[in-house]
């Protein structure tokens, strides 16, 4: 993506997150049409509907040679990154959207040639956009995000982590995430993994960590917490594949291999 189209695509895409952040607080209070999905707490909305169908059209009209990869199936089917690809998740975190009424974000990630361009998350509640493009640094709001330069051991670092994970389950020893919570300062679940990646980024967490997540959960995380020095990997410390689902690792550099290493690969099933 040559520098000129980068940065148009960048101030689109930024005007149409915070048009679809209006139209889902017009609808928020509203009945929310819930289903489920591939078990009875993965929820969807017709919200998530309609705003995935907003981008979508959007970006068929205004690019049409861009692809799409998304959650609620108005994406393309793509079995390669070749190209523009706008990786989306309208509304990442939909269970505390439909209880909560908070602590829910828009994800779009912008990748070229399976390379992460553009990272934007709109925290529509707090009206918080974190942003950032390839090798320009991250913002929140506008104001520049600091690097992650500060060490952190992992006894005093804060950590994302579902509980889900520290009971019995068929990916990971309980006992030795168990260990890795004992271990930590303090852990935090918010139920969006977009916002997770957003607070690593901005140095509010250490870490975060999870068994089993989609590309839109994370595309746009990843450009964002790269940006300020952070580290994404699937568990095992390798690079994520845009295509598949995955575990994920997004950490300040000081503790990737230790929560890798000495946690997961002992407790992986
Ligand atoms: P979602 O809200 O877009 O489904 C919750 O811990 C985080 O995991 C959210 O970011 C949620 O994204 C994601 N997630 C991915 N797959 C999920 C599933 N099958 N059920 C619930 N949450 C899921
Ligand atoms: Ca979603």
């Amino acid at each position: 993506m040559d520098i000129n189209q980068k940065e148009s695509v960048y101030q689109q895409a930024k005007e149409w997150i915070y048009e679809a952040g209006e139209e889902i607080l017009s609808k928020i209070n509203g009945p929310l049409d819930i289903q489920t999905k591939s078990n009875p707490n993965d929820l969807v909305t017709a919200v998530d509907s309609s705003t995935e169908a907003y981008f979508a059209s959007k970006i068929r009209n205004t690019y049409p040679s861009h692809r799409i990869l998304s959650e609620e199936g108005y994406g393309d089917r793509l079995d390669t990154l070749e190209g523009t690809v706008w990786i989306i998740d309208p509304i990442d975190g939909t269970m505390n959207f439909i209880h909560q009424k908070r602590n829910f974000a828009i994800s779009i990630g912008i990748y070229h040639d399976g390379v992460g361009e553009i990272g934007l998350i709109y925290d529509v509640i707090a009206d918080v956009l974190y942003s950032a493009k390839r090798n320009e640094g991250a913002k929140k709001n506008g104001v520049p995000l600091p690097k992650l330069d500060k060490g952190v051991n992992l006894n005093e670092a804060i950590l994302g982590l579902n509980h889900f994970w520290l009971c019995e389950n068929r990916l990971v020893d309980e006992k030795v995430m168990q260990g890795l919570v004992k271990t930590v300062r303090g852990t935090r679940t918010y139920g969006s993994a977009a916002l997770e990646f957003a607070y690593v980024a901005e140095g509010i967490m250490d870490g975060y960590l999870t068994m089993q997540l989609s590309p839109w959960d994370i595309a746009a995380g990843i450009v964002i917490v790269n940006e300020v020095g952070g580290i994404t990997t699937n568990m095992e410390g390798e690079p994520i594949n845009m295509l598949l689902k995955s575990s994920v690792l997004t950490c300040h550099p000081n503790i990737h291999d230790s929560i890798s290493k000495d946690y997961f690969k002992k407790g992986k099933k």
